[in-house]
């Protein structure tokens, strides 16, 4: 089954604590700290991948966590950075956070997006050294990595998409124009998920997309046939095919049907341009009319998809209704980075430092007491461990 949908948990690594430690050499009676910084959580990235068609690898799996960073040790060892963990995702996939806001567009290869940062990594003891407190008992633990909630969205990417009702003949269009081979047949909602075709120009120079939806009929907005949430496929085609079985009486009547429901979508979808293709013309014998002056109609075709007629010509004006897109500069790493808007927590105002003893709190300490407790446990404090807040010494319940 084609899924246009997943939600999924990402978790980034936790940083690693900084070490508390002496050095200890012979001879050296006592030794300076050169305990060295923890390692930096490993993110959780997005990436968008062109070998993908849909979201239903996360039918599996849906919570992901990206690796821990190391711990520091003696003799100024840093901790090594945690894992990336990097998940694929098909090109034009929207992420939505918990309220509904996008937060990224992965709609070009390659493009990605780092879902949930990992955790600051502690520094060790030795960074806090200084002349006036040459052997400091403390360092600083790591912070946890983001964590989130993703709503992943897919709105398929063409330079085309087709619509109309049931039966009318797209996906026998889709058929004679690219390399898809959607299913056909006599009768209404063959085609059930979306699918794009890749259409070659005549002269070989330049490709287009083209999405073929389940049929329309009246009352999708309402839920009537397939309902109409795979217009959303629709939505970032710059121009509609629209098809129309011209062996049936009153094309005209067919296409304000399927215009009301474009328009119950939203997304301006009844405001893009469009083209009329008056399809099944083998039926007749005089050519189909189509009376109707309307400025998003740019082009009316007659063709048949059983005989050809119709289709070079058809093909050939795609490309001229379809002008090329531009894309973005990748970045030098060959790499898009598609930041629409990501919200962050502020940073700390507290630190959380290891000592011999316990737990030390620094900084601006949080009046909220959950908070407190909750920062602690993510640092490693445990049930009995000794916490020095403003010089009181308190212990972790
Ligand atoms: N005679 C004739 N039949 C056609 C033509 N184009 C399509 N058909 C037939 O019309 C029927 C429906 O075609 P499809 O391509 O499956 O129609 P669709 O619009 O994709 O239908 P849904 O997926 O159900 O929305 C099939 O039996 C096709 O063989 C045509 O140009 N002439
Ligand atoms: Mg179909």
């Amino acid at each position: 089954m084609f899924q246009d949908r997943a939600e999924i948990h990402v978790h980034a690594g936790r940083g690693g604590d900084g070490s508390l430690h002496f050095r200890r050499e012979k001879h050296v009676p006592r030794g300076g700290p050169d305990g060295g910084d923890g390692g930096p959580g490993g993110d959780l990235v997005l990436l968008a991948d062109p070998d993908l068609r849909d979201l239903s690898a996360f039918r599996a799996k849906q919570r992901f966590k990206a690796g821990s960073g190391e711990p520091g040790r003696g003799a100024l060892k840093h901790g090594a950075t945690g894992e990336t963990v990097e998940l694929r995702v098909p090109v034009g996939t929207q992420v939505l956070d918990e309220d509904e806001q996008v937060i990224a567009d992965l709609a070009t290869p390659g493009a990605r997006v780092i879902a949930a940062r990992g955790g600051r990594p502690g520094r060790g003891n030795k960074r806090f050294a200084s002349p006036t407190r040459r052997a400091p008992r403390f360092a600083e633990t790591g912070l946890p990595g983001e964590e989130a909630t993703l709503d992943l969205r897919l709105k398929l990417l063409a330079d085309a998409a087709l619509a109309g009702l049931p039966n009318a003949g797209k996906s026998s269009l889709l058929t004679r124009i690219s390399n898809a081979k959607p299913k056909v047949a006599d009768y209404p909602f063959t085609t059930l998920a979306p699918i794009l075709g890749t259409v070659d120009a005549p002269d070989g120079t330049r490709q287009l997309t083209v999405a073929d939806v389940p049929g329309l009929i009246e009352g999708a907005s309402e839920g009537v046939g397939l309902g109409h949430e795979f217009l959303a496929h629709l939505e970032r085609a710059n121009l509609l095919l629209h098809v129309i079985d011209s062996s049936e009486d009153d094309a005209v009547e067919r296409f304000a049907t399927i215009d009301r429901e474009l328009a119950a979508y939203g997304a301006d979808l009844e405001n893009r341009p469009q083209a009329i293709v008056l399809n099944k013309i083998d039926l007749l014998v005089e050519p189909p009319s189509f009376d109707l002056e309307d400025d998003r109609i740019v082009r009316v075709f007659r063709v048949s998809c059983a005989t050809g007629a119709g289709i070079d010509e058809l093909r050939r004006a795609l490309f001229e209704l379809c002008p090329p897109q531009q894309s973005p500069e990748p970045s030098k790493d060959g790499l898009v980075d598609f930041l629409v808007y990501r919200p962050r927590a502020g940073g700390r105002r507290f630190r959380i430092l290891r000592t011999d003893q316990g737990f030390r709190i620094s900084g601006e300490v949080p009046e909220d007491e959950e908070e407190l407790a909750a920062a602690l446990k993510a640092a490693g404090a445990r049930k009995g461990d000794e916490v020095e807040v403003d010089g009181e010494v308190l212990e972790v319940q």
